[in-house]
């Protein structure tokens, strides 16, 4: 019997919340934010080689699920990597010099914004293959149930990429394995220039849980609070052996996608009504303050810290080297 996946909504009192973790919700987000707007920056003035795609409007999916997970865990990231390796714990120096292609970036400058990992955080990669981290997530997990931790591996996913052979391929093996994986789909409605329901044949993502058998969840995925505590149950039941799932996330990218991208399949309202109306950070502050849960200076002393470390991470990846030309077949398989 395929089971109908199941909608959530954030149900904790923010009482419930110590102020480290929402610290981190709020850090992370801003920081995803503010790294982004300068990464468009410099893009645009030419600094920045290659091919930039933006993860703003997304923040609250990568803070609420990295929040439950530990540094040894593992994540695969999409082309749209900058908020879930900063979410995962990246150093934003090396993380900076890599997207500006300097050799003291985390790949050496050799991966570049849509190639970008850090082993050391459990950042298995972006990737410029839509619809590439299934399996190897699918695969990371196998590795830590062989070695019987109780680690989880977490592969993030738009929606076109859930069309894609390998979401099936992987959502079966993984639960015919009951490995320790969740998919996390970031529909943010659009892939590319192509709106969701175009090239999709069902509302949601998530029902497609049921045909391998595994529990679907669904979630305001601009809500940090709701997302946290979804993937919590969903993390912990991996953790405890019980198997794979699928949580969607329902957010928006309020940046073209990719930068440069002059949005002809769009209008400027209905990005604007997102802003208005459903933006993750503002609408965290407002609960947050509401509930006097945090207060303003410490919302400001957060914002103002994030704003210094990304000033430092700017200028160490301005002022790095280049890569040696010596370098150029360092690192490859041959
Ligand atoms: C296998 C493959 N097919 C096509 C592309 C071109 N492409 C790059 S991003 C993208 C859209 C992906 O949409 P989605 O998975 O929803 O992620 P989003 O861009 O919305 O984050 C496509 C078709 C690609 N990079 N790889």
């Amino acid at each position: 019997m395929c089971a109908m996946p199941v909608r959530k909504e954030a149900s904790l009192p923010l009482s419930r919340y110590d102020k480290e973790t929402l610290k981190f919700f709020y850090e992370t987000m801003v920081k995803i934010r503010d790294f982004e707007l300068t990464v468009e920056k410099y893009f645009f003035d030419g600094e920045i080689p290659g091919f930039v795609h933006l993860y703003m409007g997304e923040e609250a999916v990568a803070a609420g699920v990295m929040a439950n997970l530990r540094k040894t865990d593992y994540i695969q990231s999409t082309h749209r990597g900058h908020g879930h390796t900063i979410a995962k714990g990246a150093e934003l120096k090396p993380m900076m010099a890599e997207l500006f292609g300097k050799a003291t970036g985390s790949c050496k400058g050799k991966g570049g914004s849509m190639h970008i990992a850090d082993f050391s955080v459990g950042m298995l990669g972006a990737n410029g293959v839509v619809g590439g981290g299934f399996t190897m997530a699918t695969g990371a997990a196998l590795a830590q149930k062989m070695q019987k931790t109780d680690g989880v591996s977490v592969a993030f996913f738009g929606d076109g990429a859930s069309n894609r052979g390998t979401f099936h391929e992987a959502a079966n093996m993984a639960a015919v394995w009951n490995l320790p994986v969740i998919f996390l789909c970031e529909n943010n409605q659009w892939a590319s220039t192509t709106p969701y329901r175009t090239t999709t044949s069902v509302d949601d993502i998530a029902v497609r849980a049921g045909g391998y058998g595994m529990p679907g969840v669904i979630v305001d995925g601009n809500d940090v609070f709701a997302v946290y505590e979804a993937a919590k149950d969903l993390v912990e039941r991996a953790r405890r052996g019980e198997g794979p799932s699928i949580l969607e996330c329902k957010t928006y990218r309020i940046k073209g996608h990719f930068v440069g991208d002059p949005e002809m399949y769009r209008t400027k309202q209905e990005v604007q009504k997102v802003l208005d109306d459903t933006d993750p950070i503002p609408r965290f502050e407002q609960k947050v303050l509401k509930a006097r849960a945090m207060t303003k200076k410490e919302l400001e002393a957060i914002r103002k810290q994030v704003e210094t470390e990304i000033e430092e991470a700017l200028e160490y990846a301005r002022t790095s080297p280049e890569p040696e030309e010596s370098a150029l077949f360092e690192g490859l398989y041959v």
